[in-house]
């Protein structure tokens, strides 16, 4: 584990100006709950979410996505603001319920029709449509058959995805599966803490490998009915793990947390195989039964791009109290170190070297496919100032510095091929509601009106100029 000072570690963020290859992609991305709205419209049934959401306790001040950014209906203007960034490419997310209320069977056309829509909107300002099927909202009815700990729910996810991808395929050409396993397993079924707000770590493993065999099922259907126009992909989150000291216990917790966190994932896909540390480590949780014979041959399908979710480093020691609920199955008692550096409204560390360390490591370890940065961003409390401005400096150095850490991965032979912005606008941040502002765009939630924030103009600069001015 590396245990480089902070302070080296950032010390190569130039202020140089940078530019990336002419066919670099610039994007924005957001997630169909986080703004859609329109909860009962179209035929859409209730997912997770909007039950998690209702249940008291759950949302910062109640909140619900139930109207979030009104998306649904404001899809045009939120189509407008992306032509004014300048970005090629938009992802978003299709939420199933909408799509497949009953979460098996015929698609809904009322719920096709709204994503025709957008796609066709977006097409019209030559913006690229990147897809992803799954970011968290799973159908509620499926829940109720057991939700990912069920095998059956990898089916279903793998037939929804054939079926919407039959529909569409002829004008979305990028389809990511799933977006942050990590998040919908640990999460969602151990910790709690997002929907459906279970507390039981082997449950979490059993979903974890049901969201991976999705992955491999919904591939394997969709690639055989492609007509080859297509590029296939999943997005993981990452999270590069130092270990607080050199003493050989904490250097162990680190390796504890970066199996669970980023290698639980990346080996089944990567390598067809789970880690046999990670399997000594989860042995007390599971005896693993859940993954059947050919599961990871199916997990392990070549992968056309990595998309790379990165925000924030972890520092950790051993010796902690061991904690539930925790989403850190079978390793509860490692203790995560506050290193005192400056952080987002997250609470989250800001350091952009650990993206480039994340996609180094992606390239040199895992000889990855094409990785896309399909998520990076921050949230900070900036609000309109009396001329209606939203000046969030923070966010612009944030942004500035996390771009150079892509391009130094890039020097370093990383094949980064493009980088989406998280996110489009302020949305609701699931647990945290909508007190937590990410939006390249301000959204004043009771009239529903958006302001680019002056990040949203100097990132509509960066996307024109192909890079990054001077600092
Ligand atoms: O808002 C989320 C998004 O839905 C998934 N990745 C992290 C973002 C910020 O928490």
């Amino acid at each position: 584990m590396p245990t480089t000072p902070p302070a080296d570690r950032n010390a190569e963020r130039g202020s140089e100006a940078l530019s990336f290859p002419t066919d670099f992609v610039w994007g924005a991305a957001t997630a169909s709950y986080q703004i859609e709205g329109a909860v009962d419209e179209g035929g859409r049934s209730a997912s997770i979410w909007d039950t998690f959401s209702h249940t008291p306790g759950m949302v910062v001040d109640g909140d619900t996505g139930d109207v979030a950014c009104d998306h649904y209906h404001r899809y045009r203007e939120d189509v407008a603001l992306l032509a004014d960034l300048g970005v090629s490419h938009y992802r978003f997310s299709l939420a199933w319920p909408r799509l497949q209320p009953e979460g098996r069977g015929a698609l809904n056309e009322a719920g096709l029709d709204f994503y025709v829509r957008l796609v066709e909107a977006l097409l019209e300002r030559d913006i690229t449509p990147w897809v992803t099927l799954y970011h968290w909202d799973l159908p509620q009815v499926l829940e109720d058959a057991g939700g990912w700990p069920a095998r059956e729910t990898a089916q279903r996810f793998a037939d929804y995805s054939a079926a919407v991808h039959a529909r569409l395929h002829d004008r979305v050409h990028a389809w990511t599966t799933l977006n942050e396993p990590w998040v919908a397993a640990f999460l969602g079924y151990a910790a709690g803490e997002h929907a459906p707000g279970v507390r039981d770590p082997a449950q979490a493993l059993r979903a974890a490998h049901h969201l991976l065999l999705g992955h491999g099922l919904a591939l394997e259907a969709m690639r055989a009915q492609d007509p080859g126009t297509s590029t296939f992909g999943i997005t993981l989150n990452f999270s590069p793990v130092r270990s607080a000291t050199e003493d050989e216990a904490d250097v162990e917790a680190a390796r504890r947390i970066d199996a669970l966190q980023n290698r639980l994932f990346l080996d089944p896909l990567l390598r067809g195989r789970y880690a046999e540390d990670l399997l000594e480590d989860v042995a007390d949780v599971t005896d693993g039964a859940h993954v059947q014979e050919g599961d990871l041959e199916r997990i392990a399908q070549p992968l056309d791009f990595l998309g790379v979710n990165y925000y924030f480093p972890w520092t950790v020691r051993a010796g902690g109290r061991a904690t539930a609920p925790s989403p850190w199955v079978g390793s509860e008692d490692v203790e995560f170190v506050d290193r005192g550096l400056p952080t987002t409204a997250m609470g989250w560390e800001i350091e952009p070297d650990g993206l480039r360390e994340t996609l180094t490591r992606l390239s040199d370890e895992y000889a990855a496919p094409p990785l896309y940065v399909t998520e990076n961003g921050a949230a900070f409390d900036e609000a309109p100032g009396p001329d209606g401005v939203v000046q969030d400096a923070n966010r612009i150095a944030y942004l500035d510095g996390h771009f150079r850490a892509a391009h130094a991965a890039r020097e370093r032979g990383a094949d980064v091929r493009g980088y989406f912005v998280w996110s489009l606008l302020d949305n609701f941040e699931w647990a945290f509601g909508f007190s937590r502002r990410f939006g390249l765009v301000h959204v004043d939630y009771p009239t529903q009106r958006r302001t680019p924030k002056a990040s949203a103009g100097w990132y509509a600069q960066v996307t024109r100029r192909n890079g990054l001015p001077a600092a």
